[in-house]
């Protein structure tokens, strides 16, 4: 019994220790199907729907998002793992603003080649534990998840925080049909300070922790598909036009991040030197550019729509 035990915690240590040498920042378990906090996050999903918080993204509504067993037959634990995408190379551009997290490569492909090595890895010790990775687009309440299993605490700007790497991580998931040992949960460390409510131009952090996506400009720029915006919103671009960091600019756990050196987190060139020319790309152009970043999502007319967006403000 005691061996096993001791396996079992060997191993999950050797999990985590994997993980980090893949090149991930963090990396902290959860055991499925979590603590009560959990529910209490399912909940907070299930009033932030009823409020229309989700605008357009009709996707967010899945059944599946309130239970993780649902990914995956028989999970019994997740590995929550942090990439850090900040690059010392991440020039502040003063005129368009893309959104630090997809200035280099793309991260859903990052962090899945990486997973799947630490899933191949997790074979070799164990050949019958079955794996899932989730990234992003799969409906799972990653930050709650990630919060469970400690790699950081969910700020009053409603990312993850990690007290080394602050919100500059982006986050995936390893779902697990063996229990591996938990890691403690994250407690809170944004104290009083309401830095990111205050300096919100739309006032989108409707209360601490909580975002109205209709007025994000983060939401508006990647996800609206309107041939225009709400005048609130282009009135308060003040140059972003992929993506938005104001609220995370602005924290003061994001001060002191370490930067990631590695090639994966360093901004394309074309995105360190994108001015209004962009204007006059074609579809192909626009297109060989996107390839292999995430900011293609954002279609090349929205790039349009939103470069002019910015430009009418000047
Ligand atoms: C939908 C979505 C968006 C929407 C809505 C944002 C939002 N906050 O929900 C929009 C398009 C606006 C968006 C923007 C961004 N996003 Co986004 N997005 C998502 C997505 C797909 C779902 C998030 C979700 O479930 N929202 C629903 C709400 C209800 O959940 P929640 O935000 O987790 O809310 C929790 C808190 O409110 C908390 N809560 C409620 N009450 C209370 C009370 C207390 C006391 C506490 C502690 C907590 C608490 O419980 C809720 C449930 O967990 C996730 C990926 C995923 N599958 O989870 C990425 C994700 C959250 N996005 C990410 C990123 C990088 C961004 C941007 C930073 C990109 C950018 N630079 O523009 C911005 C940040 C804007 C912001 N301040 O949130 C990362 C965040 C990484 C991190 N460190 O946290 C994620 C995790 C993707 C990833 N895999 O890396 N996003
Ligand atoms: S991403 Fe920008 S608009 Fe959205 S909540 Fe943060 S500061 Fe406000
Ligand atoms: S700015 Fe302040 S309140 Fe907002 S997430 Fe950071 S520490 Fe928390």
């Amino acid at each position: 019994m005691t061996e096993i035990i001791q396996n079992k915690e060997e191993l999950s240590y050797k999990l985590k220790k994997r993980a980090i040498s893949e090149g991930f920042a963090v990396s902290a378990i959860a055991s499925i199907p979590g603590s009560s906090r959990l529910q209490l996050r399912t909940k907070a999903l299930e009033r932030w729907l009823a409020e229309n918080y989700h605008s357009e993204m009709k996707w967010m509504e899945a059944e599946k998002r309130k239970n993780i067993e649902s990914l995956l037959k028989g999970a019994k634990s997740v590995l929550t793992v942090g990439f850090n995408y900040l690059s010392e190379k991440q020039k502040e551009k003063t005129n368009l603003k893309i959104g630090k997290f997809g200035q280099g490569e793309d991260y859903h492909k990052v962090i899945n080649k990486k997973l799947k090595n630490v899933g191949k890895w997790i074979n070799n010790e164990i050949p019958d534990c079955k794996w899932r990775i989730c990234v992003d687009t799969s409906p799972l309440l990653e930050k709650a998840w990630a919060e469970e299993a400690g790699l950081g605490w969910i700020g009053k700007n409603s990312n993850i925080i990690n007290s080394e790497y602050g919100s500059w991580l982006t986050l995936g998931f390893l779902i697990l049909t063996k229990d591996f040992t938990p890691d403690n949960s994250s407690q809170s460390l944004c104290g009083k300070c309401e830095k990111c409510i205050e300096k919100c131009p739309t006032n989108a952090i409707t209360e601490p922790f909580v975002i109205n996506s209709d007025l994000c400009i983060a939401y508006h720029t990647i996800e609206n598909r309107n041939q225009t915006f709400p005048e609130y919103i282009e009135k308060n671009l003040n140059g972003w036009i992929a993506g938005c960091d104001i609220c995370q600019d602005v924290c003061p756990w994001n001060k002191k991040v370490p930067f990631n050196k590695n090639v994966e987190a360093a901004p394309k060139t074309w995105i360190q030197n994108l001015n209004v020319e962009s204007l006059s790309w074609d579809e192909k152009k626009w297109k060989e550019n996107l390839q292999g970043t995430t900011l293609n999502r954002i279609k090349p007319w929205m790039w349009k729509r939103n470069i002019k967006a910015v430009l009418k403000q000047k």
